[in-house]
């Protein structure tokens, strides 16, 4: 999987050498590490510093991790169990903070990776969050809305105790969403008699923010924008895919089309659609958040559409622009290089780490804009910074004002990529932009604070 691999500095190489065989099973977590590494090769060779307090070795170990055991009764009344997961990775900057993911293939593995990533992306907001990420393999999927609760109960009654408003505070991902949080709140304001902002994207009744819902989507939208425009393009009339229907591709389908884009296709795990016209993302908001159903049922809403069994084919639908709102992977080189023969002019990502290593290597050697998720779908965390800042204050702010602010941290990310990659002379690249400029933050904190 590791294809990328260029790194020459003997610092970072004897790092990676050590992290690879403490972490061998661990495919996901050493991928995300190496990209990292690989563009902070110009940081460490211009600072000492790095080496010397061997800021590299630290940044790559979790500060801790945490990992439970979660008993719940199903409808049948049977005792299932599965595993839990928190990983506190580090607190540079701010209390460790990212999402709950709750899927069959979460491990420690998937969770480290995510957590690792999200350790930049916080420093890109300029909001004060560390990084951090938890989950379990429980899949919500098929389950009633009881097991569900049972089981948001026991995960809960476990991670209490080690999270908090000014220690980690954990939010959504793929399969968390509003029922979960809810769930999730209400067991942890149970157990702990307090009424906080332990968790963000809670309902707008007790405590969250105007616009959490769409920030992700909506937040990729407003990168891809600044990041088109600074190339002298712009959505407007483009044709856009984009993989997945939850939470992100829901409202990047929203905002894109608001931006003059055309969405022509969208995906679950099982397959996707094909709507020339345009696919309505009220249907697809109708399919997902209210019925819980599948991706081709939207051809119950509109017949002249196409559904094509499979989610990877995807990327075979010719577009001018692509948007991975899925999962992890998703795009590997040839699907990378179908879209690319297939005029594709940018990949921006909204999920985490949807790209293989070969596939973005085939987006370089093309000369496509490129996106990175850190960078690109920051704008949920963001978002949920926000929600942290008005909880404090106890004052909730409008829907506009919240979604300008979100608009302006995305503008400001881009710029402040842009301009690391031009400093460490690799300008245009956002990607290396993303990884140096998320990580001087960090560093300089981790710098001051000491061993
Ligand atoms: P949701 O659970 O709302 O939706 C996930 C979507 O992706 C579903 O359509 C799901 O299909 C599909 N999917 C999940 N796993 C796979 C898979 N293995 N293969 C194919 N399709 C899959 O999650 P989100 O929209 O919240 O998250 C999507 C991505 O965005 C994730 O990578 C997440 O980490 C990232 N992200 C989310 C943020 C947020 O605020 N929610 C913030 C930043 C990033 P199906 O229903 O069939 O499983
Ligand atoms: O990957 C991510 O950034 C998220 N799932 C959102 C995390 C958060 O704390 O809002």
């Amino acid at each position: 999987m590791l294809t990328t691999m260029s790194i020459k500095n003997a610092y970072l190489l004897s790092v990676l050498d050590d992290l690879k065989k403490k972490n061998a099973h661990e495919p996901e977590f050493l991928q995300a590490a190496e990209e990292v590494l690989e563009s902070l090769e110009p940081v460490v060779e211009a600072d000492p510093r790095y080496e010397a307090q061997n800021i590299i070795g630290r940044i790559v170990e979790p500060e801790r991790v945490i990992m439970f055991r979660v008993p719940w009764v199903d409808d049948g009344g049977k005792v299932q169990v599965n595993r839990g997961y928190r990983v506190q990775f580090n607190s540079a900057i701010g209390p460790y903070k990212g999402g709950l993911r709750f899927h069959p293939s979460v491990n420690l593995s998937v969770i480290k990776f995510l957590g690792f990533e999200q350790i930049f992306k916080n420093s890109l907001t300029t909001l004060p969050m560390g990084g951090g990420k938890g989950g379990s393999d429980f899949d919500p999927k098929g389950k009633s809305d009881s097991e569900v609760m049972r089981f948001c109960q026991s995960f809960m009654t476990e991670l209490q105790r080690h999270i908090g408003p000014d220690t980690d505070v954990p939010a959504g991902d793929i399969g968390v969403g509003a029922r979960e949080i809810g769930f999730m709140f209400g067991q942890y304001k149970k157990i702990r008699d307090e009424f906080t902002g332990v968790l963000t994207g809670k309902g707008l009744s007790y405590g969250g923010s105007l616009a959490r819902t769409e920030a992700t989507g909506f937040g990729l939208c407003y990168f891809a924008d600044a990041q088109l425009k600074d190339n002298g393009k712009s959505f407007q009339d483009k044709k856009v895919v984009i993989s997945g229907s939850g939470n992100v591709a829901i409202y990047a389908n929203q905002k894109c089309t608001q931006l003059g884009g055309r969405v022509i296709a969208m995906s679950d795990s099982n397959g996707y659609i094909v709507d020339e016209n345009g696919i309505d993302f009220k249907i697809v908001k109708e399919i997902k958040e209210v019925k819980r159903d599948r991706i081709k049922t939207y051809l119950n809403y509109v017949p002249s559409a196409k559904y094509v069994e499979g989610c990877a084919g995807i990327w075979t639908v010719p577009c001018d622009i692509a948007l991975p709102c899925a999962t992890q992977n998703e795009i590997d080189e040839n699907s990378a290089k179908a879209l690319i023969a297939n005029g594709c002019i940018g990949v921006f990502e909204g999920a985490n780490m949807p790209s293989t290593p070969g596939a973005i290597a085939a987006y370089q050697a093309a000369g496509i804009l490129f996106a990175p998720a850190k960078a690109s779908n920051a704008g949920g965390v963001a978002t949920s910074g926000l929600e942290m800042s008005q909880n404090s204050e106890r004052l909730s702010w409008s829907f506009d004002e919240v979604d300008a602010k979100l608009k302006g941290i995305m503008e400001g990310i881009y710029a402040a990529c842009a301009a690391a990659a031009e400093k460490y002379g690799m300008k245009g690249n956002i990607q290396a932009g993303a990884n140096i400029a998320g990580f001087l933050k960090v560093a300089d904190a981790m710098l001051w604070q000491g061993i």
